[in-house]
């Protein structure tokens, strides 16, 4: 598929031949129903998978995995895919790197900046998504990168980093944030909830937190408690402290120090110094 033509793949208008079982639909990939035998199906649900993988690189994501929908059957309830969309059998999770030279600052207006893009980019991509999952007749809807969210319970509806876990994009650290192979922590996280079934991605088995406590040494809340576990109110506490020090509004306050410090990804090693002049 060419980059940015994804406009021409839909729309397929109302059609009658959606079934929210997916045994008989209409993909990009073409229709397909039960006279298409198992082997068939299960072809035609992994060109499908692929074609949305390749959708979400194309409209910016770094990385996207998929979760099968029962893996979440563990999380607490109100906080499953099933909660957001009843129908729901596949989470997909998408990732944006952050680019180094703001993050280097942090915290900074530089990387609150770079926070907010991130955060927009990553709602815009969902958007688009859950959209081209509708006009292949599924239903879809999008977890915000950050806010809205239970803003009293610091609390999102799905945890992307769960998600993503789930969706074999990373594991977790010590600093409670998901690591990957590639950008370690310097990365951030959105979901797109469907009823279509798509091949889910391998969980990755390998814990690369080097367990080097940069992380809890540097917050300066001391929020980090060894494990993941991490003092939320402490946190966003320093968050707001430093939001008065920055003259920030609300949701640009972001410390950022746990992912700056991490080395975990090969990306990591292409940053150099802290090279921005704020940086400390
Ligand atoms: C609220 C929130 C905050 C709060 C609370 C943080 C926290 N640790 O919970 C505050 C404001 C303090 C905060 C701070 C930060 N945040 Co924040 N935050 C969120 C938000 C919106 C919700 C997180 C949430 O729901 N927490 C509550 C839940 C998960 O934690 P809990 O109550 O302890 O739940 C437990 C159980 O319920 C269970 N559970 C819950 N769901 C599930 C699912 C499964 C399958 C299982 C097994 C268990 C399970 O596990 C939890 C731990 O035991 C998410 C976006 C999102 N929707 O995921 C971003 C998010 C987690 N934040 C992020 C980041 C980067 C940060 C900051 C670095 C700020 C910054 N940008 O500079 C700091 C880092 C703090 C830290 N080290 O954790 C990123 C993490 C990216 C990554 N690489 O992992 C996210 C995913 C945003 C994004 N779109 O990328 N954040
Ligand atoms: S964002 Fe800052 S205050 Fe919060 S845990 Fe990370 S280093 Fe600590
Ligand atoms: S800074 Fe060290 S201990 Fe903390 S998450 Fe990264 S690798 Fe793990």
């Amino acid at each position: 598929m060419p980059p940015n033509n994804w406009e021409s793949l839909g729309p397929y208008g109302n059609r009658e031949d959606q079934c929210p079982s997916m045994l008989r639909t209409q993909t990009t990939s073409g229709t397909f129903s039960r006279g298409h035998g198992h082997r068939g199906i299960m072809a035609m649900i992994s060109k499908f998978r692929n074609e949305v993988k390749q959708l979400a690189m194309q409209l910016g994501a770094d990385l996207v995995g998929i979760a099968p929908e029962k893996a979440f059957a563990v999380a607490p309830p109100g906080h499953r895919p099933q909660d957001f969309l009843k129908a729901a059998r596949s989470v997909i999770v998408i990732a944006v790197a952050l680019p180094h030279a703001a993050l280097e600052s942090a915290p900074s207006r530089e990387y609150s900046a770079s926070y907010m893009s991130a955060n927009n980019e990553l709602n815009r991509i969902a958007f688009r998504l859950a959209k081209f999952l509708q006009e292949n007749g599924h239903r879809a809807v999008q977890v915000p990168a950050s806010p809205p969210y239970a803003l009293k319970r610091m609390r999102g509806d799905i945890s992307h980093r769960h998600a993503g876990e789930l969706a074999g994009l990373g594991v977790f650290g010590k600093n409670g944030l998901l690591l990957s192979p590639k950008y370690g922590a310097r990365m951030r996280l959105v979901s797109v909830i469907t009823d279509a079934i798509l091949t889910p991605d391998k969980r990755l088995e390998t814990d690369f937190c080097m367990d080097c406590d940069k992380c809890i040494r540097a917050c300066p809340a001391k929020a980090l408690k060894g494990g993941r576990r991490v003092d939320k109110k402490a946190c966003d506490n320093q968050h707001l402290r430093i939001g008065k020090k920055l003259d920030l509004s609300g949701w640009e306050q972001v410390c950022g120090v746990c992912i700056r410090v991490c080395p975990v990804g090969i990306d990591a090693k292409r940053r150099g110094p802290h090279r921005t002049s704020r940086s400390k």
